[in-house]
Parts: C-alpha cells; structure tokens; sequence
C-alpha cells in the first residue's frame, strides 16, 4: 500500500492500449482512471447536455470543444478528491495541459509508442461495454461469452470512431496535437515512454515503473 498521493497522465494515439493499460494499473496499484472518452461516451449513452454537445465531434474524429472538456475533466479530479489517478485521453493538445498544470501537479507522464499498422488492424476487432468503458479484443481479449459484457452481460457495441476512415483523421490529429504536448512534459523531465506491438510485452515495464516510483 501507498500513502502519497500519485498523479500520473498516460498518452498514447488511438487505440495504443491507454485504455487496456490503465485497467491493469487500477487492478494492480488501485489508481482512480479518469478517461475522457469514457465519460463522454457515458454522457452520449444518457443524452445529457455534454453528450449532445460531443457526440458529432467524436464522430468525425475531431476534438471536442477544449472548454467544456476541461471543464468535465478538472471536476472529475475534484470529485476524485486525494486519491492517486491516472488520466487517460486528457490532456489532448497544449491549452488542455497548461490547464491542467495550473491546477494539478502530475508526477510522470507514460507515453505508449506503439506503430500505426498494429493499432490500425487492433481497432477492427475493439468492441466495447459502454456504460461502463470495459474494453474487449477479438483474439486478444475475448469476451467469455461472445458479444456480451463480463461482468453485467450486457451487449458489447463497437465505437462510431473505430471506423477505418476516421481512425485514420484520429491518428493524423494524434501527431500533430501531441508531439508539442510530449515535448513540452519532456522539458519538465516528467516522461517514461514504453514502445513495443503488444500490451503484454509493455505491462510488464510499466508495472516495474510503477513498482519503483509509488512510493510509501
Ligand atoms: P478516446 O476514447 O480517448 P483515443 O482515440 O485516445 O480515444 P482509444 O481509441 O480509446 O484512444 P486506447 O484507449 O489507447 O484507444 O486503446 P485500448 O482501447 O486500450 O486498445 C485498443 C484495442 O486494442 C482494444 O480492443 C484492446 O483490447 C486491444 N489491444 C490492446 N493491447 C493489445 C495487444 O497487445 N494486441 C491486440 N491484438 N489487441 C490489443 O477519445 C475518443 C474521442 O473523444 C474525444 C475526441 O473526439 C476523441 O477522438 N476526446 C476529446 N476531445 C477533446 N479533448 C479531449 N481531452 C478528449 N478526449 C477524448
Ligand atoms: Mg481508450
């Protein structure tokens, strides 16, 4: 067990496994995984405000408004309280983590390096349980019932986003928003990046990164 209180942001580009990685860090070390994706797909599923006003930016694979995603985001953090967390999906270009960093101090930055082809092949197989955000993998992360979710057994559904054409705007978006945001966590020597093609290779080095920097 821990005591300090850890804030970690993991970045990675569309399907990188941000998400996957992030539930075995909450499994592990018990962290807080605050996703951006996940809570605005939850607030599309119930129709509120912010999902009516995100749903059509996430279709096309365009960012949604940096104003009301900041806004969701930090108050997530204060309803967290002091607990440890990571985020995952936040911040996504340069005003989201001057944002952040104004009312946040984070302790390390995981960056997942992971090629374009394997993440473009890994996302025609992503199916999802969205009210919750678990996330399944045909041939990789089977669900133990075809199409239904583990826990709830409820239907799995595949993302709007995952299609080939706006996975590929995601991507390109990726590159352009977030190399200057690496780069600038880079200067505050706050970044740990993990390349490889599989998660089961890279888990093992980010547990060990995690062993050595949760301290008691
Ligand atoms: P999201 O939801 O933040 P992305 O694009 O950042 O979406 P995504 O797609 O959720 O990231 P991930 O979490 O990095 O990807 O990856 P994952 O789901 O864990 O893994 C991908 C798939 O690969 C899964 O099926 C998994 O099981 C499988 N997998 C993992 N490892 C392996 C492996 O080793 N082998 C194999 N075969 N499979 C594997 O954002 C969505 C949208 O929300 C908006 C934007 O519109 C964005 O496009 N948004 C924001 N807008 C403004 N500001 C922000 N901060 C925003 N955040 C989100
Ligand atoms: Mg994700």
């Amino acid at each position: 067990m821990y005591t300090k209180i850890f804030r970690a942001v993991i970045i990675g580009a569309p399907g990188s496994g941000k998400g996957t990685i992030s539930e075995l860090i909450v499994k592990t070390y018990g962290l807080m995984h605050i996703s951006t994706g996940d809570i605005l797909r939850q607030n599309i599923m119930k129709n509120t405000e912010l999902g009516k006003k995100a749903k059509e930016y996430i279709a096309k694979g365009q960012l949604v408004p940096d104003e009301i995603v900041t806004k969701s985001m930090l108050g997530r953090i204060t309803e967290v309280g002091n607990k440890s967390y990571i985020l995952d999906g936040f911040p996504r270009n340069i005003a989201q983590a001057e944002a952040l960093c104004a009312r946040e101090q984070i302790d390390a930055v995981l960056t997942l390096d992971i090629p374009h082809d394997v993440i473009i092949d890994r996302v025609k197989n992503r199916w999802i349980h969205a009210p919750s955000g678990r996330v399944y993998n045909i041939g990789f992360h089977d669900p133990k019932v075809p199409g239904k979710d583990d826990v709830t057994g409820e239907a799995l559904t595949q993302r709007e986003d995952d299609k080939p054409d706006v996975v590929a705007k995601r991507l390109k978006l990726y590159d352009e928003l977030m190399s200057p945001v690496i780069a600038w966590y880079k200067e505050q020597g706050l970044v740990t990046t993990f390349m490889g093609r599989r998660t089961n290779d890279i888990w093992p080095r980010v547990e060990q990164f995690l062993r050595d920097h949760i301290k008691a």
